[in-house]
């Protein structure tokens, strides 16, 4: 199993056999709020009987078509419909079936990009502490998260730096969504790592806008505008990795929109079939798409694919999702609910052993004091006892963290804080 302790699942078994909306319903018949979205995916809720449907009908029309040299026209439908809710300037999709490989895709796509334009030397990655960008290579090199990349790290990518996290406990606690100060926080990229390298070097900086799976961080207010701004000046590409806050985490389509930060690149997976068929892809601006049709000789421009890239039940699963999205205006209703959530994560402070609640729009985060000889425990205590209240939360170290799906409502977030508050005080 992945990201899994087997022996410990073997021993204990937590199976789910059903899911409608925001609950899962277990093999022994209890309902659970899934209150992570499942894996920060389940954006619409589960089992939406349009996205069902679409997927259905589309398995017993066309169940399957390469998109090497053959096409097949939803792949084509599904990438106008993501570019249409992208920032301005995006034109194109490079499809593929997870974020592990959009993360592989993009950072490819970046060395493809500089070397078609003769900046061959620009080969340098800068991620970020904390950041997580999947389960490639590429992803865990740049990715900032050790759990990660210790057991690997003899083929981690050389050529790779980190920004320092966002994280600042004594300064910025308890803030409620972005923290005033802590934007220089990005200079550190041009006082640091590009006198370091020389900016020749490096091809592109990498970053979640809100961090995930390194226990929900928020970036303080303006350090994104400030790393776009040192990208600029320095021709590094921006990529935001946008796997957990796509397609309506923010309240917004992308988190580049809620910050009115543009990257050049975006990759997403996740949400963009709430979970419903494994899809992810790269976001690309006409600019970059254009050098590679422009520079290239005649044939194959990216070197790259997957089998399954556009695959027609992701693509079909892709439309459903984002008309589900639209009818149900749920990027609006995720704004109309962030208030409430936030009251709701905020309302945990003071609890025993709370030292910090953390949030921004419909992501959020409580953090516990960890026991000083087993850091984590707490956390997987309170996560397991949630569990068993019928509530499904993510520890992350000594942080649980809350990503609902964008259909849930005010009392269904309710019952969930309140779970996780009794949780809190029984593992104190
Ligand atoms: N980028 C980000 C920002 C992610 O959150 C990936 C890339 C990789 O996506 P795939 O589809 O290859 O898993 C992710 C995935 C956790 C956890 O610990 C988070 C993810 C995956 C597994 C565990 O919360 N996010």
């Amino acid at each position: 199993m992945p990201l899994t302790s087997n022996r410990a699942f073997k021993k204990a078994p937590r199976l789910v056999v059903a899911a409608k909306d925001c609950y899962y319903t277990t093999a022994d018949g209890k309902r659970i709020f899934d209150g992570l979205a499942t894996l920060w995916c389940v954006n619409a809720g589960h089992c939406r009987p349009r996205i069902v449907e679409a997927i259905v009908r589309q398995a017993g029309a066309l169940d399957y078509a390469s998109s090497y040299s053959l096409g097949h026209p939803l792949a084509f439908a599904a990438a106008r419909r993501v570019v249409e809710l992208a920032p301005e300037g995006f034109g194109h999709v490079f499809f593929t079936n997870s974020g592990s490989e959009a993360v592989e895709t993009v950072l490819k796509i970046a060395l493809a990009y500089h070397r078609l334009r003769g900046e061959a030397t620009r080969t340098r990655f800068i991620g970020r502490e904390r950041g997580f960008h999947g389960a490639g290579f590429g992803g865990i090199s740049v990715g900032g998260v050790s759990a990660y990349r210790k057991a690997f790290a003899g083929g981690l990518l050389p050529a790779v730096d980190h920004l320092q996290h966002t994280q600042d406990l004594a300064a910025r606690a308890f803030v409620r969504g972005e923290a005033a100060s802590g934007a220089e926080l990005a200079d550190e990229l041009e006082n640091r790592l590009i006198p370091l390298h020389d900016a020749s070097n490096i091809a592109a900086v990498i970053v979640e806008p809100v961090a995930g799976a390194g226990g929900v961080l928020v970036p303080p207010r303006g350090y994104l505008k400030r790393l776009r701004e040192i990208c600029d000046r320095h021709g590094i590409l921006l990529v935001f990795d946008e796997v957990i806050t796509g397609f309506g985490r923010l309240g917004t389509a992308f988190a580049s929109q809620f910050f009115g930060v543009t990257p050049d690149l975006i990759t997403f997976a996740k949400g963009v079939t709430s979970g419903s068929v494994p899809m992810g892809g790269v976001l690309v601006k006409k600019a970059i798409y254009q050098t590679f049709m422009d520079a290239s000789a005649e044939g194959v421009e990216l070197f790259h694919g997957y089998t399954y890239s556009g695959h027609p039940l992701a693509a079909a699963a892709a439309l459903a999702t984002l008309d589900t999205y639209a009818e149900e205006r749920l990027f609006d209703r995720a704004r109309e609910l962030a208030t409430h959530f936030e009251s709701g994560v905020h309302g945990l402070r003071g609890l025993p052993n709370v030292v910090d609640c953390r949030n921004l729009q419909l992501i959020g985060a409580v953090e516990l004091a960890p026991r000083p000889d087993a850091p984590g425990a707490r956390a997987l205590e309170a996560h397991a006892k949630c569990w068993e209240r019928g509530v499904f939360v993510r520890p992350i170290g000594d942080a649980l963290a809350f990503c609902p799906p964008l259909i849930a409502s005010r009392s269904e977030l309710d019952t969930m804080f309140g779970v996780v508050a009794e949780a809190i005080r029984e593992v104190a």
